[in-house]
C-alpha cells in the first residue's frame, strides 16, 4: 500500500532515522519478496531453445518497482543444480555491503537447494537492474539471469514528470552453441547468433503502442555480453538519464550505444504518427541465426495508423500487453511477474 499524502508529510516532519547504519526515510515502505531460481527452457523464433536459470521461471526476471528509501528484503530459493547469487546492480548498499551478492567477496554462493535473504534500502533512484553474480560469463550472458529494478525518485525531475508511456527494454545476446549445455559456455571467442529485447527476437518481440501527444520513456538496459547501437526511426529523443542518474543537460540523438551493464533512459514526444522501427544498428544483431531481419528489432505503432497493410510483418500480430513492463509499471509498488516472459519448466 502506498502511504497517503498526510502520512508522507508526517514523515517529512519526523525527518529521517538510521536503520542498520543506512539513512532511511521515515515514510519508507517495507517490501518482502519471494524469488526462486528455476531450470527453465525458452524458445526463440519457434526453433532455437535455450536452457535458462530463470528467476521465478521467467526471462527477463520479474520487475521490482519501489520508491527511493524503501526497505527491501528478497528471499531467494535456489531450485537449480548449480550455485547462484543476486547482485543488485546500481544499488549503493550503504552500510549493507554484505548484501551486494558477489560470491567469494560478500557472501558464499547460494548452493543448490539452499536459500538466502537479501535485505537493503532502495537507493539511489533510477533505472537499475539485478542479475546473478556467479559465473556471470555464462549465467548472465546466456542463461537469462537478469531483471529490471526500478526505483522511483522522491523528487522526480521536470522531464520525467511529463512521461505518459514508460517502457523497459533489456538487451541481450545468445550463443546457440551452448544453448542446451547448462554449466558451460560464455567463453572468449563465443559466437553470438541470437539477439533479444526482453528475451524475444523479432518477429516475436512486440509493438510499442503510442498515440500522438504521448511522452515516451524508454529505459534501455544492457543485460548481455555485447554493445548495442539503438536507433529509433522518425524521432529525436533526449538522452535524459545515464545509469539511473538524471543528466544535468539531456542531449538529443537518434542513436545511442548501450554497453554491457549500462542503462540509458530516452524520453521523446510521440509527434509523428506512423510505423517506426526501433532496432540495433550493429547490423548483424538483426539476425536470427543465419536468417536476416530478426533479432533486436521492434516497431513503434501509432494508434492513429491502421495496421492492415498487406505487406506489414505484424498485420496479424497477437498483441501481448506488458511485454515492455508497461502495464506492470502502472501497478502499485512491489514485485510483478508477467506471463509473457514465462518459460517452460525443466523437470
Ligand atoms: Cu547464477
Amino acid at each position: 500500500m502506498r502511504k497517503s499524502a498526510c502520512s508522507r508529510s508526517l514523515g517529512l516532519l519526523a525527518g529521517t532515522f538510521m536503520l542498520a547504519g543506512v539513512a532511511s526515510a521515515a515514510w519508507a515502505e517495507k517490501h518482502a519478496f519471494e524469488m526462486t531460481i528455476e531450470d527453465t527452457r525458452m524458445t526463440l523464433v519457434d526453433k532455437q531453445t535455450f536452457h535458462t536459470f530463470a528467476f521465478n521461471g521467467q526471462v527477463p526476471a520479474p520487475l521490482i518497482h519501489v520508491k527511493e528509501g524503501d526497505e527491501i528484503s528478497v528471499h531467494v530459493m535456489n531450485l537449480t543444480s548449480l550455485p547462484h547469487s543476486i547482485h543488485w546492480h546500481g544499488l549503493l548498499q550503504r552500510g549493507t555491503w554484505r548484501q551486494d551478492g558477489v560470491p567469494g567477496v560478500t557472501q558464499e554462493a547460494i548452493k543448490p537447494g539452499e536459500d538466502f535473504t537479501y535485505t537493503f534500502v532502495a537507493e539511489p533512484s533510477g533505472t537499475l537492474w539485478y542479475h546473478c553474480h556467479v559465473n556471470v560469463n555464462e549465467h548472465v550472458a546466456m542463461r537469462g539471469m537478469w531483471g529490471p529494478f526500478i526505483v522511483d525518485p522522491v523528487k522526480p525531475v521536470a522531464l520525467e514528470r511529463k512521461v505518459t508511456k514508460d517502457y523497459i527494454l533489456m538487451l541481450s545476446d545468445w550463443s546457440s552453441e551452448w544453448a542446451e549445455k547448462p554449466g558451460y559456455g560464455g567463453v572468449p571467442g563465443d559466437v553470438f547468433d541470437y539477439f533479444t529485447i526482453n528475451g524475444k527476437a523479432f518477429p516475436d518481440s512486440q509493438p510499442i503502442r503510442v498515440s500522438k501527444g504521448d511522452v515516451v520513456r524508454m529505459r534501455l538496459i544492457g543485460a548481455g555480453e555485447l554493445t548495442h547501437s539503438i536507433h529509433i526511426h522518425g524521432h529525436i529523443f533526449k538522452v535524459a538519464f545515464k545509469d539511473g542518474r538524471p543528466l544535468p543537460q539531456p542531449f538529443e540523438a537518434d542513436t545511442i550505444m548501450v554497453g554491457p551493464g549500462e542503462r540509458y533512459d530516452l524520453i521523446f514526444e510521440a509527434d509523428n504518427p506512423g510505423r517506426w522501427m526501433i532496432h540495433d544498428h550493429v547490423d548483424s544483431h538483426t539476425m536470427n541465426g543465419e536468417k536476416p531481419m530478426g533479432g533486436l528489432m521492434a516497431v513503434i505503432e501509432y494508434s492513429e495508423i491502421a495496421n492492415d497493410d498487406a505487406f506489414y510483418d505484424w498485420k496479424d500480430k497477437q498483441f501481448e500487453p506488458d511485454f515492455y513492463y508497461e502495464e506492470s509499471l502502472k501497478k502499485a509498488h512491489g514485485m510483478h511477474e508477467a506471463k509473457v516472459f514465462k518459460g517452460q519448466a525443466i523437470q
